[in-house]
C-alpha cells in the first residue's frame, strides 16, 4: 500500500513499550518532538476514555535516525513506554513463568479479535491475542504519523480531524477549515456545542448501562498539491490507499471520501463539482468529491469520514462461550473505554499523514528535504500555470 515509506509497529498493550520503525523519510527533516508528543496527548483525550488513560502519559523516545534535531535518512526507531507495565510484569513477563493456568483468559469477547485470534495462532489464552489487538497499538501509529505530518507541514500541507457523530447524535453543520482550529478544546473534538452536549449525555447513559458507543469522525487535509496518486492502476489510486489505511484503524467499519455513500442517491448534476474559469485557472465552488477525482488529488481539501463501531469490551458483558468447557458464559470484562471516537480521530490524522507523505514522496522523489522542496514547488507551479 505504501510505495516509498515503510513502517512497522510492535508491542503489546501491557508490555514494556510500543515501538515503531519508520523508513523512507528524507534526510534533513526537522523533528519537533513537542509536536509528536502533543499528538500523543490528544490521542489520550476525549470524553468516554477509560481508566488506563489516567495511568499513561504517552511520550515519544527517539532511538535512531535523528541527529541534532534532523532526520538522517536512516530508519527512525521510536518508543512509547507503557507506564502500566509496572502492574503487569508477571502477567506479561517475557521470561517463562511457573504456572500460568490460573491467569488464563478463556471467554472471548464478541466483536473483538479474541476468538478468531486464538484459533488462528493456536493460542490457549485469549490474552495472547488481546494484548496485540488492543487499540493501544495506535499510539505507535500516532508517532509515525507525527513524523509524516511534520514533513507535510513543511510543504504547506496540514491535517485536522473532528468528531461528526456519537451514537445517534450528529453535528448540524459543515465546519470550515478555520472552525476546526482548536477543536481539541472540546471534550469530544466536536465543533457543534449542542451536539456535543447530547453526545456527552449519550456517553453517560451508555456508561451507566455498562454499554459502549461508536460514531463517525472526519479527517481533512489542506494544501495537498494536484497530482498525488494515479488513475492508471488500481493500487496507485490515492483513494484506494487512503481507504485502506483508515480502514486499518481498530474498530473502523466504514470509510467514505467526500460525499461518499450519499452520492449514490443523487443525479450526476447534484454530485459532481462543476468547473468555472478564473484568473487562477479552473475553479470549483463545491468539493463533493472530497479532493480526489479519478484516484488523483485535485487540489481541494481531502475529506475522509470513518465509521467506528462501539468498543467490544462491555462492562455488562455479552454472551460468549468458555473455550475450556464449551459452556455459555459472559464475555471477559477488561477495563476499557466507553467511547474512543475522539481518540480514533487522532489516529485517523496519523494514517492520512502517512499516506499523503508517501504519495508526496512518490510524486516528488528525493533523498533530502532540499531535493523534495524544489520538486514540490515545480508541481505547484504547474497547477498555477493554468491560470
Ligand atoms: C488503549 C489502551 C487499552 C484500552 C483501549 C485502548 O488499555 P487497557 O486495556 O489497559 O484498558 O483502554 O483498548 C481498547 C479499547 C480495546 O478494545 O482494545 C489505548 O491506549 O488507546
Amino acid at each position: 500500500m505504501l510505495s516509498r515509506l515503510r513502517f512497522l509497529t510492535a508491542g503489546e498493550s501491557h508490555g514494556p513499550s510500543l515501538g515503531v520503525v519508520v523508513e523512507g523519510l528524507p534526510a534533513g527533516l526537522k523533528v519537533d518532538v513537542a509536536f509528536i508528543n502533543h499528538a500523543l496527548w490528544r490521542r489520550q483525550q476525549g470524553y468516554g476514555r477509560g481508566g488506563r488513560m489516567a495511568i499513561e502519559k504517552d511520550r515519544v523516545e527517539i532511538l535512531s535516525g535523528v541527529r541534532h534535531g534532523h532526520t538522517l535518512g536512516s530508519p527512525v526507531l521510536m518508543l512509547v513506554r507503557n507506564r502500566d507495565w509496572e502492574n503487569w510484569k508477571d502477567t506479561m513477563s517475557v521470561e517463562p513463568v511457573k504456572d500460568t493456568s490460573g491467569q488464563r483468559l478463556t471467554m472471548p469477547r464478541p466483536g473483538h479479535a479474541d476468538l478468531a485470534g486464538v484459533i488462528k495462532y493456536s493460542h490457549s489464552d485469549v490474552r495472547n491475542v488481546l494484548e496485540r489487538a488492543s487499540a493501544r497499538e495506535t499510539a505507535a501509529r500516532v508517532v509515525a504519523g507525527g513524523l509524516c505530518a511534520l514533513m507535510l507541514k513543511s510543504f504547506g500541507i496540514e491535517i485536522r480531524a473532528h468528531v461528526v457523530s456519537i451514537g445517534f447524535h450528529s453535528i448540524d453543520m459543515e465546519p470550515t477549515w478555520d472552525e476546526l482550529e482548536g477543536v481539541e478544546e472540546s471534550p469530544l473534538f466536536c465543533c457543534d456545542k449542542r451536539a456535543e452536549e447530547e453526545m456527552i449525555e449519550a456517553i453517560e447513559e451508555a456508561k451507566a448501562e455498562g454499554d459502549t458507543l461508536g460514531g463517525v469522525f472526519e479527517v481533512r487535509a489542506k494544501g495537498v498539491p494536484v497530482g498525488l496518486g494515479s488513475y492508471v492502476h488500481w493500487d496507485r489510486r490515492l483513494d484506494t490507499r487512503i481507504a485502506g489505511a483508515l480502514m486499518s484503524i481498530p474498530a473502523i467499519k466504514g470509510v467514505e471520501i467526500g460525499m461518499g455513500f450519499e452520492c449514490s442517491a443523487f443525479p450526476g448534476s447534484s454530485v459532481h463539482d462543476e468547473l468555472y474559469p478564473s484568473e487562477a485557472g479552473p475553479i470549483r465552488k463545491t468539493n463533493r468529491a472530497g479532493g480526489i477525482e479519478g484516484g488523483v488529488s485535485n487540489g481541494e481539501e481531502i475529506v475522509v469520514r470513518c465509521a467506528m463501531k462501539p468498543i467490544p469490551t462491555l462492562m455488562k458483558p455479552l454472551s460468549s462461550v468458555d473455550l475450556l468447557t464449551g459452556e455459555p458464559v459472559s464475555a471477559a470484562k477488561e477495563r476499557s473505554d466507553v467511547c474512543a471516537v475522539p481518540a480514533a480521530s487522532v489516529v485517523g490524522e496519523a494514517m492520512l499523514a502517512i499516506v499523503l507523505a508517501d504519495a508526496l514522496l512518490e510524486k516528488t522523489g528525493g533523498d533530502s528535504m532540499d531535493e523534495i522542496s524544489s520538486r514540490v514547488e515545480e508541481v505547484k507551479e504547474k497547477a498555477d500555470a493554468l491560470g
